[in-house]
């Protein structure tokens, strides 16, 4: 473990730094209100091009006066620290990172980390890294930092922020603007955007590590259309695989993997299956065979292709910092997915080593060859961007193979810029009450970084989960943006069936509810797909200026419209104010299910209970009204073909919906704001006002 200075840390109590401030960095304005500071002696060759940004950071002008967010340089023990006073504000996102969605006086250590269950170092090291601070003043401006740097750090959460970095110093991006809505676009000009996900990605999804054989797959698929507990994914773990030998199947448990698929597009399901960065190694293997004679694997300090364990025994990892290797790697999928593979879940690319010393991963002096600009580097600047390097060659091959369709992949090793190429999940958590009701802070705190799509694994991945576990955790895991329930090896069956007729009607009375409210889900996804605003939000998203929202990690809103309270939160949470209205289900209360609340003047589109979103239509739909004190509400409808990119020639159509009450009676009027109108039939609008 690395420690922080002792005169930092003392210094740092009394809010004072260390950092000679004379020390004046080259500063510049890139954008509006989007600040650049370059450290004396700034080595672009160990930084740039930065992962983090779609283009290079121009000058456009000077900081103007009264700037306020600084960051001061220095060097301390070998280390580059950067000091920033933020004063009072609260501070948000950093990622993925065990603990309270509020950061202050809370720290991130960004080495990506297989850390199971979150016991290694407190959690505070887990497998993505996004040296990134959402920052909130008590007057409801904000400002937004990024640490463009992916070697080994460390951030340190308080009215001095600190910055620990292995690495030579990096540059620093200050965001100032008048709300965080405004920070978070700012960030997404400059990072991206997650691009539109397929629709069917959006909904319920199952998983276990793993199902199998192909038989069990089917059985599992077929008990959700039996039982009517819609769902839209089934999920391959790495036991499909032949001998862990990625791209392969298992001639006994898989032995006709497009059969199997065919099977579940039949049933109107979609597959997604595990791709690990390492290859076994072994002279009869293709890829490791290829990834040889081509030199495309990661070398140890000597130059050698370096091997180290994992799953297949001995295992070599493609360089990915290398374009000729992604390249190489986008063209393996292309087999692949004509299996009729839907998805691709890249796992354990933190890069997770087993033994791989206390990290678990590979030596600090292996070597990464890089290219595309990127210098050579060692596994210290390298390791954070791995993942990073994986999805990005992984969209690219799937892209290759169905040029048609949108990729889905998921990722479990990550960074700040990710967004673009894959979704991801909180990691191996554990069956517990404190998993799921922390696993809400960790879920918003990715939204706040630019990572609209994600979630935790529902129910609880390490150790048995419990009837009332599973029940609560799917009954508010329906309103996160990424919904599938996983389960580790030797645990006990985690379906929603698994515990009995009651806890099965309470996940799928949670479940029918997330697709009744898919198209408002959806044209969220594709308003963070713009906008880089998060799905899932926390509860002060409602009032900037709240203070008492500013810690609420238990309440949070899905868009701007949808308040959602978790039934254990009913009693203790903060809540924004306003008349906001319940919504009530055609069902009797379980006294389970999440609390489901309209903001006033909001429209919400829901749509029927349907088993997959292949029956997804917004033919019908009934539109909840919550009329604002002047008897008015507005709300939004997105639809386009649920796949492929059509919508990117404006095959789309965006809808504004207007309510308005006049003598009593609400009337409702529908516009196409965008695209155009994609039927030829009206729409049928059904108008519930709460
Ligand atoms: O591939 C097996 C698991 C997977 O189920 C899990 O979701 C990943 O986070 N994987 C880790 C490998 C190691 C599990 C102990």
């Amino acid at each position: 473990m690395r420690k922080i200075p002792f005169l930092s840390a003392v210094l740092a109590l009394f809010g004072l730094s260390a950092c000679n401030p004379e020390v004046n960095p080259n500063a510049y304005l890139t954008a509006d209100g989007v600040a650049v500071f370059v450290p004396e002696g700034f080595d672009a060759s160990a930084h740039l091009p930065s992962p983090i940004f779609l283009e290079n950071l121009n000058p456009m002008g000077n900081i103007p006066g009264g700037w306020d967010i600084v960051p001061e340089f220095c060097t301390e023990d070998g280390k580059s620290v950067v000091r920033i006073h933020v004063g009072d504000a609260d501070l948000y996102g950093t990622g993925e990172v065990w603990g309270p969605l509020r950061r202050n006086g809370d720290k991130n250590i960004f080495w990506n980390r297989d850390n199971g269950a979150y016991g290694a170092h407190e959690g505070k090291m887990l497998y993505q890294t996004h040296p990134w601070i959402l920052g909130l003043r008590k007057d409801g401006s904000a400002f937004g930092i990024i640490f463009d740097n992916t070697w080994r750090s460390e951030l340190q959460c308080d009215s001095l922020v600190t910055y620990y970095s292995d690495g030579p110093a990096c540059r620093v991006v200050v965001i100032q603007k008048e709300n965080p809505a405004e920070v978070l676009k700012a960030l997404a000009s400059l990072s991206g955007t997650m691009e539109l996900p397929p629709l069917w990605a959006l909904g319920y999804q199952q998983c276990r590590f793993s199902y199998y054989p192909d038989t069990r797959v089917k059985e599992v698929a077929d008990e959700f259309r039996n039982r009517n507990i819609p769902c839209d994914v089934i999920w391959m773990d790495i036991h499909y695989m032949d001998g862990y030998r990625i791209f392969t199947f298992d001639p006994e448990r898989f032995p006709d993997p497009a059969g199997l698929n065919d099977y579940l597009h039949q049933k109107n399901f979609k597959s997604v299956y595990m791709i690990d960065p390492g290859a076994k190694v072994d002279s009869t293997y293709f890829v490791d065979v290829q990834g040889l004679e081509n030199d495309y694997f990661v070398h140890d300090a000597n130059g050698k292709p370096f091997s180290g364990n994992m799953w297949p025994g001995d295992t070599h990892w493609p360089d990915f910092s290398m374009p000729e290797v992604r390249n190489w790697w986008a063209g393996l999928y292309k087999d692949f997915m004509a299996q009729g593979v839907d998805g691709v879940w890249n796992d354990v690319n933190e890069p997770a080593v087993f033994g791989g010393g206390d990290e678990m991963t590979m030596p600090d002096d292996n070597i990464h060859r890089g290219g595309d600009g990127r210098t050579a580097g060692n596994h210290v600047r390298y390791h954070n961007m791995y993942g990073y390097d994986m999805v990005r060659a992984t969209r690219q091959g799937m892209l290759q193979a169905n040029p048609d369709k949108r990729p889905f992949v998921l990722s479990r090793a990550g960074m700040l810029g990710q967004q673009r190429y894959a979704a991801t999940w909180t990691g191996d958590n554990s069956s517990t009450v404190e998993h799921m009701k922390g696993s809400i802070a960790m879920t918003l705190n990715m939204g706040l970084s630019g990572q609209a799509f994600n979630g935790p694994d529902i129910g609880g991945f390490l150790e048995n989960t419990t009837p009332d576990l599973l029940a609560d955790w799917t009954s508010q895991g329906v309103y996160f943006p990424f919904v599938r329930n996983h389960s580790c090896e030797g645990t006990i069956d985690q379906e929603p069936w698994a515990f009995g007729p009651e806890v099965e009607a309470i996940c799928r009375e949670a479940i029918n509810r997330r697709y009744m409210f898919l198209p408002y889900i959806y044209t969220l996804f594709r308003e963070a797909s713009v906008s880089g605003l998060p799905v899932m939000r926390p509860a002060f998203w409602a009032d900037f200026k709240d203070l008492s929202l500013r810690s609420e990690q238990h309440v949070f809103l899905l868009g701007d419209d949808l308040m959602i309270v978790p039934r254990f939160a009913e009693k203790t949470s903060a809540r924004p104010k306003g008349d906001w209205k319940l919504v009530t289900f055609d069902v009797e209360d379980d006294g389970r299910q999440a609390l489901v609340y309209l903001r006033d003047g909001a429209i919400v589109p829901m749509g029927k209970v349907i088993q997959n979103t292949e029956e997804y239509t917004t033919d019908t739909l009934t539109l909840l009204v919550n009329l604002d004190e002047n008897g008015q509400a507005s709300g939004m409808l997105y639809v386009d073909a649920g796949d492929g990119f059509g919508y990117k020639k404006g095959e789309y159509a965006l809808y504004r919906f207007t309510a308005i009450q006049e003598n009593g009676e609400v009337s409702v009027k529908t516009e196409l704001v965008e695209g155009k109108a994609l039927s030829q039939k009206e729409m049928e609008l059904n108008v519930k006002v709460l």
